[in-house]
């Protein structure tokens, strides 16, 4: 299998991240609606600067030859537009990777693409300075797999690529699991810390603390109900474990929903809390803590003008 060329549609941080990543070794074109310097600088996470050319497309202009694999790194709000924009240009076929968060476009884009669908959960930080440069912030991992345990070959393939341009990956056959604990990570802590403006860290402190504990509560009989346990120990233990973990590990910061909020952007309160609700609905769990955060951030965003698709 040749993975060679690599569209990456959606040149946000994590995007311009695998885009300049694997520029070293591949040829690779990142698809924009908007141009976009084709000289891109990332800063890694030890402070040094590489420059690297890549080619920039716009979407409406896609360019030939033809990708051996098209990465969507959108916002899980703007994959199925983008993806739309995309799909009856491509042969069918063509391997599609999902890199978005939350569980929601993912079972809808692996049914509705002509081709092999992969999606990819990653801990690798990123983010943007200016248009020209990204900030690689921390190294992290990367696993991929197929929601419904199919095409390992090229899980492995695109690991083995990814892993070589200096992104660990590693091809795993409980991707839904993986998704799901991410986003139950990102459920316990991204809306708090939106609404307050705080850093991750500060959520140690009361009265955000109980806050997150309340979450916990909610969070952990929904997982168990959906099948998704803890990666280590069991019930709201292995959840607490794991979300003070990352707290800890993240405490300097700035989540991803609290940057969005700050920059004016939708959040991915959809992607992120929206499932959780239909899941608890769907097993008779009440939610009332998840609830009151995705009405706040829904009517957020109801006062925000009309999204972009994040490409
Ligand atoms: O993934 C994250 C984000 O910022 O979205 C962390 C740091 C885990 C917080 O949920």
């Amino acid at each position: 299998m040749t993975l060679t060329r690599h569209w990456i549609v959606g040149p946000g941080a994590l995007g311009r991240l695998i885009a300049l990543r694997l520029a070293g070794s591949a040829e690779v074109t990142l698809i924009a609606r908007r141009p976009l310097p084709a000289e891109q600088t990332l800063i890694t996470p030890e402070h040094a600067t590489l420059v690297r050319r890549v080619d920039v497309a716009l979407i409406e202009a896609l360019p030939s030859p033809l990708p051996d694999v098209v990465h969507l790194t959108t916002k899980a709000h703007g994959a199925e537009a983008a993806h739309a924009a995309l799909a009856d240009r491509l042969p069918a076929g063509v391997p599609l990777v999902l890199w978005q968060n939350g569980f929601d476009v993912q079972p809808r884009l692996s049914e509705r693409h002509l081709g092999p669908v992969l999606c990819a959960t990653t801990t690798e930080g990123a983010h943007v300075q200016d248009a020209a440069q990204v900030i690689h912030a921390g190294h992290g991992h990367t696993f991929l797999g197929s929601l419904a345990g199919r095409h390992n070959d090229l899980a492995v393939g695109l690991a083995d690529v990814l892993s070589s341009a200096g992104l660990p990956a590693e091809a795993v056959d409980d991707i839904r699991v993986r998704l799901w604990r991410k986003l139950a990570v990102n459920a316990a802590i991204n809306p708090l810390v939106a609404r307050s403006g705080i850093r991750n860290g500060e959520l140690r402190e009361a009265p955000n603390r109980a806050r997150v504990e309340a979450l916990l509560a909610e969070l952990s009989p929904i997982l168990a109900a959906e099948g998704i346990a803890p990666p280590d120990g069991a019930g709201i233990e292995g959840w607490r474990r794991l979300v003070w973990q990352v707290v800890e590990a993240t405490a300097a910061n700035r989540a991803s929903m609290l940057q969005d909020v700050q920059a004016g952007r939708l959040t991915e309160h959809e992607a992120i809390l929206a499932p959780l609700l239909v899941a608890a609905e769907r097993h008779r769990l009440a939610a009332p803590v998840l609830a009151e955060h995705l009405a706040a951030l829904r009517a957020r965003a109801d006062e925000l003008a009309p999204p972009g698709d994040g490409c």
